[in-house]
């Protein structure tokens, strides 16, 4: 797969607009300021192909990319306080009717925050995505923000917080400095081939 063909497709604020799924799907999920959008930008060495902003909530729309014949999808965040309640309505009918629909979903990628434990939004999120068997794969973002000893500890407490973390792909990746990129680039190559 040549990432740097990617293209930006179309974003969508409600459920009804969302075009049909005719292709495999990889999501991109997570918590507000999480680094989504940067892990998006990253993984396809692009600057700006999805928004990143320090202002978390930015990503209100849920953002179609594509390469050749994968699809990929920018959600929007959860979980961020200051959002007001009718915002944080429309962003749950969004979310769940995205993975309601009768899409292709090849894979999620989880994002948590790799310097503390799981919000309870996360594992809201992991709970749902289980329930479902959804495919999935937890990310641990901003993992240069922590010494090697701090990793090593959040490493271990994972195992603890995460259900069935022993049976999960855990792949800590920074933005700031690439680590986790390749393995990302690895496991989306794949899906491809299918
Ligand atoms: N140090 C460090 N900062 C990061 C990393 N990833 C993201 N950030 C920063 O975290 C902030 C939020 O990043 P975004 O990529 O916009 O987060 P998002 O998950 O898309 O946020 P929403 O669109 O609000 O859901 C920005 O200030 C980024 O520069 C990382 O790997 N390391
Ligand atoms: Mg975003």
């Amino acid at each position: 797969m040549n990432f740097h063909n990617v293209v930006f497709e179309t974003s969508f604020g409600t459920l009804k607009q969302l075009p049909k799924s005719d292709l495999p799907e990889i999501a991109f999920s997570g918590r507000s300021n999480v680094g989504k959008s940067s892990m998006i930008n990253k993984v396809f060495n692009r600057k700006n192909l999805a928004r990143v902003s320090s202002t978390p909530g930015k990503t209100v729309t849920i953002n179609f990319f594509r390469v050749e014949n994968i699809r990929f999808a920018d959600l929007p965040g959860y979980g961020y306080a200051k959002v007001a309640k009718g915002e944080k309505r429309r962003w749950a009918e969004l979310i769940e009717g995205y993975f309601h629909q009768d899409r292709d979903i090849a894979l999620v990628f989880q994002l948590i925050d790799m310097r503390h434990s799981p919000t309870a939004d996360d594992q809201m999120m992991l709970q749902f995505l289980i329930e479902n068997e959804f495919p999935f794969i937890i990310i641990l973002t901003k993992c240069d923000k922590l010494s090697k000893k701090q990793r090593q500890e959040r490493m271990e407490s994972l195992l603890q917080e995460v259900p069935y973390a022993d049976q999960i792909t855990m792949i800590p990746f920074s933005s700031e400095n690439g680590e986790g990129v390749e393995a990302v680039k690895q496991i989306i190559e794949e899906l491809a081939q299918e």
